[in-house]
């Protein structure tokens, strides 16, 4: 049977790749045409470990990319789900875009699965009526990804997985085409409870990353060493805190909490208080860049440089990342644009960016530190001597102050 990968993303791509390179039939559709002919040319769109050599086995294994929705009876659905800036509610407009595509071209009982990350009730309100409407006999499945950036490969092959569907024979038969690379355990669920469960999670690394970044702030005021407390407190088996950062990027946790709020405004308290203290983290680094800055004689920000633009360590993704949450903050208070580097993101989005490390740290009469890149462990020594603010906890001895 030919299965059909729609979304060519951080999720899509991977999937449609790591099906291929173990035997399924796979064609590669997203509407985005440039991105289609770079996959054709043989570009790998992104950076993530081991991507290259998959993207090598699956297409010596027929792997076709494509802008046209193929003919077949079974697809997946991996496509962005943002939030709506104003309601906090999930916009599941590409999802439901796909999911017309899908319809106008699929076999009559074909297995349609949504891997995108949408709120729960969304299938049954948003999904299953255009199904309907269409008048074929489709059935649907939501198999929410869990892989994390940075370590998406293993984690597609190993993480269990849930799947949620209406029938046990749909679930079964979406476990079958899943089980051919995955090695966890597979769930088969609901589709409501599939849909909340990943929802859940996400929320609960905000609900944890939160009280992490609170902690810090308390020990700040107090001079406690955050690091140390939870270090010590993560020795207790039934207590494991995360660690405090600059704040949540990326486009799932940062994102995913608010399907909630928005659904369930009443109800929702703590999840919108977890959002609130992450968002408000890019702003506390600026108090932190100020103190210092005249501590330090430092006149503006201009000699001030900003190390990573990615929303976290080792990938080259800059989604709603804290480094571009403070560069907004600084814009909006009229603050000289600092100096920036990173060496993950070879293309140009922020104002001063720099491209060699040298040249920055030159720029820079204090560098903050706000991604660990293992570049920057590699580099630690060009530190020596310079003002730092290490947001990460990455800089050991190199760094004179922290958040
Ligand atoms: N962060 C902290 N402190 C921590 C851990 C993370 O400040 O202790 C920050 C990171 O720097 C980053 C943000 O949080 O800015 C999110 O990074 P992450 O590594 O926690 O997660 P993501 O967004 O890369 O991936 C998450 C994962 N979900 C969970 O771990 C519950 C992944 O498994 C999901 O597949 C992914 O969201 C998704 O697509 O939903």
């Amino acid at each position: 049977m030919r299965v059909c990968v729609v979304g060519l993303g951080y999720i899509g791509l991977p999937t449609a790749l790591m099906m291929a390179a173990h035997g399924q039939d796979v064609t590669a559709v997203d509407y985005n045409a440039d991105l289609v002919s770079r996959l054709q040319a043989g570009q790998v769109t992104f950076k993530e470990g081991g991507l290259p050599a998959l993207f090598a086995e699956a297409t010596g294994r027929g792997i076709r990319f494509t802008s046209e929705y193929p003919r077949t009876g079974f697809y997946i659905i991996a496509v962005p789900t943002p939030y709506m800036a104003d309601s906090k509610k999930v916009d599941a407009s590409y999802v439901t875009g796909a999911m017309a595509s899908v319809l106008e071209v699929c076999e009559d009982d074909a297995v349609i699965v949504v891997e995108s990350t949408i709120s729960p009730g969304t299938i049954d309100r948003e999904i299953r009526p255009l199904a309907e409407k269409s008048g074929k006999h489709v059935r649907l499945a939501h198999a929410p990804e869990r892989i994390i950036p940075g370590n998406m490969l293993h984690e597609l092959v190993n993480n269990a997985r849930t799947i949620g569907s209406d029938d046990r024979e749909t679930g079964e038969l979406v476990r079958s085409v899943y089980a051919s690379f995955c090695k966890g355990e597979i769930v088969l669920t609901d589709i409501r409870t599939a849909e909340m469960s990943k929802v859940v999670e996400n929320t609960f690394r905000d609900i944890n990353i939160a009280f992490a970044n609170e902690l810090a702030k308390i020990c700040r005021q107090s001079g406690m060493d955050v690091y140390e407390i939870i270090r010590i407190a993560n020795k207790h088996p039934r207590v494991n805190i995360l660690q405090p950062g600059p704040g949540v990027g990326g486009h799932c946790i940062s994102v995913d909490p608010w399907f909630l709020v928005g659904d369930y405004p009443e109800q929702a308290k703590l999840i919108r208080q977890a959002r609130e203290v992450n968002s408000a983290m890019p702003a506390f680094v600026l108090e932190r860049i100020r103190t210092i800055m005249a501590e330090k004689g430092i006149g503006d920000t201009s000699r001030v440089g900003l190390y990573g633009l990615t929303y976290k360590e080792n990938v080259d993704d800059v989604r709603e990342s804290p480094t571009l949450q403070l560069l907004a903050v600084m814009k909006e208070q009229g603050l000289p644009a600092p100096a920036v580097y990173d060496p993950m993101v070879s293309r140009d989005i922020a104002d001063r960016q720099y491209h060699d490390f040298g040249a920055f740290l030159a720029a820079s009469d204090l560098v903050v530190v706000l991604v660990g890149h293992a570049h920057l462990r590699e580099n630690l020594d060009k530190l020596a001597g310079r003002a730092v603010l290490d947001t990460r906890h990455v800089c050991g001895d190199m760094a004179q102050y922290g958040i």
